[in-house]
């Protein structure tokens, strides 16, 4: 799904994104997809949700151990970025990564049998949720330190304008981890030099059980980077088009070396931080309200409906083989054997 584009359409920049401060930046128009571009969003949306569904439920029944920080709501985050980006950049992010894996189209198999601690996974099932890795498809994991990936997506950035690959790395951190020390010495240094690093905040509105008004100094986290002189902007993160808008001109920002950008997308998780959470931080009604007038699946099978690019029974269809992949994985997760022994003492620094 790399390398697609839309149009551009001035019409609709009210929910699109806004920017302000050192590098004033005029608030980019939400592209207005074509039918294959909203089918392909669909999918690949749809599949990250069946996926973490699937993640819970095994996780319920005692299948997975440790972490597990599922991605629902915030799909359109990713798989946005991920239209707008293309082959070759690289993509790293913290522990709620299963979302990030599969729009770099990483195998749901590996994913899930990592997941289960089985020989199939990513890490040899002895990663876990939030330790996976794919060198070839360009994804950097998988970080469970909260905001320790934001250095290390600077250094792949520092590596791109090394080898002049023309390659951006893409890297994504919480709104939690936006308050983290190593994040402003990065955005120096990035800026410096000039590297090309989109830094995504995912904004779901709470770190753990603590809501970004309470947590933060300030709250508009695109503005972060202003004494650094990094022009950053606001964007809906439920509007997959919002955000590939948003994205492209990021993207095409750092390419042409004028250094790193910084997105903040504003969004919404649904589920709880992790499987263990007692969610007395909001209430019901939030996370319904939410779900009702935001859901950014919901959002792009409307279009699709309301154009007549697709019928009831064509999405059934794409959520059918979407089950179908989602089953697939998690019936090789649950009979994969798990990792001989010996894989104790190896892939381990001593
Ligand atoms: C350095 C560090 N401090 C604290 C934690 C515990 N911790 C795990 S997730 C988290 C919240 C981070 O929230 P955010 O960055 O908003 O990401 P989200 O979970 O919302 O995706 C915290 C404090 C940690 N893993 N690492
Ligand atoms: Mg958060």
């Amino acid at each position: 799904m790399a390398g697609t584009s839309g149009k551009t359409s001035g019409a609709r920049s009210k929910s699109a994104a806004r920017s302000k401060g050192g590098a004033a930046k005029s608030s980019p128009a939400i592209v207005e997809f074509t039918k294959e571009q909203e089918l392909g969003a669909y999918r690949h949306m749809l599949l990250i949700r069946r996926f973490e569904e699937k993640a819970g439920q095994l996780y319920g029944m005692g299948l997975i151990g440790g972490f597990c920080h599922l991605y629902i709501g915030q799909e359109a985050v990713v798989v946005g970025m991920r239209m707008a980006s293309k082959d070759g950049d690289q993509m790293i992010t913290g522990y709620r990564d299963h979302g990030h894996m599969l729009a770099m189209d990483m195998d749901p198999k590996g994913v899930m049998a990592e997941l289960t601690g089985r020989r199939g996974g990513y890490s040899k099932g002895k990663g876990g949720s939030m330790h996976m890795f794919s060198k070839e498809k360009q994804f950097y994991g998988g970080h469970g330190i909260v905001g320790a990936q934001v250095s290390l997506g600077t250094g792949l950035g520092f590596a791109n304008r090394y080898r002049e690959n023309g390659a951006v790395a893409m890297t994504f951190f919480g709104d939690g981890a936006s308050n983290q020390g190593q994040v402003y010495e990065s955005f120096n240094m990035a800026q410096l030099w000039k590297l090309p690093v989109v830094y995504v905040i995912e904004n779901n509105k709470y770190g753990m059980g603590t809501s970004v008004e309470r947590a933060s100094a300030t709250t508009d986290l695109s503005q972060r980077g202003a004494s650094f002189g990094i022009p950053g902007e606001q964007v809906d993160g439920m509007d997959v088009r919002a955000v590939m808008a948003a994205s492209e001109k990021a993207l095409e920002h750092c390419r042409s070396g004028k250094g790193p950008y910084i997105l903040e997308m504003i969004t919404y998780r649904y589920r709880g931080h992790s499987m263990s959470d007692p969610a007395k931080y909001r209430s019901k009604e939030e996370v319904q309200k939410m779900r009702t007038e935001h859901d950014p699946i919901e959002q792009v099978r409307k279009r699709l409906l309301d154009n007549g690019w697709a019928s009831e029974d064509d999405l059934k269809a794409i959520d059918k083989e979407v089950r179908e992949i989602v089953a697939e994985s998690a019936e090789f997760a649950q009979t994969d054997p798990e990792p001989d022994v010996s894989e104790l003492y190896t892939d381990i620094l001593l």
